[in-house]
């Protein structure tokens, strides 16, 4: 059974071939659909609309099951943002790095004990046919924002700047099966698992 991972972003793409590894399908790419130009416009205002906007557009485009989610970085200091804005804080001319760059500026002044923020994904499963209902899963991390940008051999997005709670190094430079044990993308891929187990077990 194929199931297509509904994402232009490869750093998600790779987190999902990890933490799905146990399940006996064959986890396809946009790229691998013909998929890679398709333009989803996230157009809600929550985790949870733009993740299930995600997955019925690719799901529709692909006639294949779909999981897609939808990601981002809550800094209290901010006000929760950039939150459902996190893949264009700062206006589409940036890269992760210049993000990243942004967020440090923008917290310069905030003191330790106030950097705090949290990791939040939804995925949505969505199958084209109807047969299985839509599932939604969420996962959150705590943490707080370094000082500076702390880069290492996996992370992507805002990995180098987050530093989970218990912690002294960034998720970009923990082990990655670190980052997967506690982080929002884990938790939820971790309560997708039994349905995937579900679906492809009766395929
Ligand atoms: P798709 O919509 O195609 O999946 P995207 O990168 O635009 O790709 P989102 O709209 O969900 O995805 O935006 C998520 C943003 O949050 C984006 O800037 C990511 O780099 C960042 N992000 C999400 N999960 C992350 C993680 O585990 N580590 C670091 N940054 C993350």
């Amino acid at each position: 059974m194929k199931i297509l991972i509904g994402t232009a972003n490869p750093g998600k793409l790779r987190e999902y071939r990890e933490l799905l590894a146990d399940i006996p399908a064959t986890f396809v790419s946009t790229a691998d659909a013909g998929l890679a130009s398709l333009e989803v416009d996230e157009s809600a205002d929550t985790f949870t609309g733009n993740a299930l906007i995600k997955a019925r557009a690719y799901a529709q485009a692909s006639g294949l099951l779909t999981l897609a989610d939808d990601s981002g970085l809550a800094v209290d200091a901010l006000d929760g943002a950039p939150g459902v804005h996190s893949a264009r804080y700062g206006g589409n001319g940036l890269d992760d790095r210049g993000r990243r760059q942004r967020l440090l500026a923008a917290l310069a002044d905030v003191p330790e004990g106030q950097r705090t923020a949290r990791f939040v994904c939804v995925i949505a499963l969505v199958d084209p046919s109807g047969e299985h209902n839509e599932t939604l899963t969420e996962g959150t991390v705590e943490g707080r924002i370094a000082f500076e940008d702390r880069e290492g051999p996996v992370g992507f997005g805002y990995d180098a700047v987050f530093i989970p709670e218990g912690y002294e190094e960034s998720f970009a430079q923990l082990p990655g099966s670190v980052k997967h044990e506690m982080s929002h993308r884990g938790r939820a891929a971790r309560q997708m698992v039994p349905v995937l187990q579900r679906i492809v077990g009766a395929d």
